[in-house]
């Protein structure tokens, strides 16, 4: 792990660690499970946390032995009603929707001259950060469209480090998915994981909630 007097930048994720969008993406999700066929499982939905939309399906799909049932227009039509359905949601949520202890975090950051960016797989992340207020904070958002491969790939938290002009080991990222500590650890950051300890082993530094998550608190745990 990195000392934390190098660290220079914070990529974050969003979904789950600025707001808890998980919550809607869950909701949408399940209306799909139960319209193919597919079982809901805790484990499917904290398995979907950080991937991307179309590999979201596939996994639903999957669960219920039902991918070979539909043609890749009608996947495509799925996916389409299930953001329909998650826009709705998003579409009601205000800056009362930010996670404990994140405005006051980024504004320490700010204070403290970190650079940020956003590593989020979402395509609807501009939107979901302006309902927010936020978007002042992220000037560096990776186009999750620009990926070849998407988490637990390290592809976006690599490009999150390039757009800050820095070097990964000089970053932190910051994770509620397991998917997404893997994408962290495999660009050569220092991982950040909020939630449960058992699913976000291999985070290097661990909050259960995001209250908990503060400059010092980083600090004593990197050493
Ligand atoms: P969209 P994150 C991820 O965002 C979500 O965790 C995941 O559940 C979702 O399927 C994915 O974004 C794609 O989102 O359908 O809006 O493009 O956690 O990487 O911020
Ligand atoms: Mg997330």
């Amino acid at each position: 792990m990195a000392k934390f007097s190098d660290i220079k930048g914070f990529v974050f994720d969003l979904d789950g660690v600025i707001t808890d969008t998980s919550i809607f993406h869950s909701q949408a999700w399940h209306q799909v499970a139960d319209k193919v066929g597919s079982p809901w499982s805790k484990k499917l939905e904290d398995g979907l946390k950080g991937i991307s939309r179309m590999d979201s399906l596939e996994m639903i799909l999957q669960a219920g032995n039902v991918q070979n049932k539909y043609t890749d227009e009608q996947k495509v039509q799925l996916a389409t009603e299930k953001n329909d359905n998650y826009l709705k949601l998003v579409n009601k949520m205000t800056p009362a929707n930010i996670l404990p202890g994140i405005k006051d975090f980024l504004d320490s950051l700010k204070a403290n001259g970190y650079l940020i960016s956003l590593a989020s797989a979402s395509k609807n992340a501009p939107t979901v950060l302006s309902k927010l207020q936020l978007t002042d904070y992220f000037p560096k958002v990776v186009d999750p469209a620009s990926l070849k491969k998407g988490k637990p790939d390290p592809e976006i938290y690599t490009k999150g480090a390039e757009m800050l002009n820095l070097d990964p080991s000089q970053c932190i990222g910051v994770e509620d998915a397991a998917a997404g500590i893997q994408a962290i650890n495999g660009a050569g950051e220092t991982s950040v994981g909020i939630g449960d300890k058992n699913i976000l082993k291999e985070a290097d530094v661990l909050f259960a909630n995001t209250s908990e998550m503060t400059l010092d608190n980083i600090k004593k745990q990197m050493k």
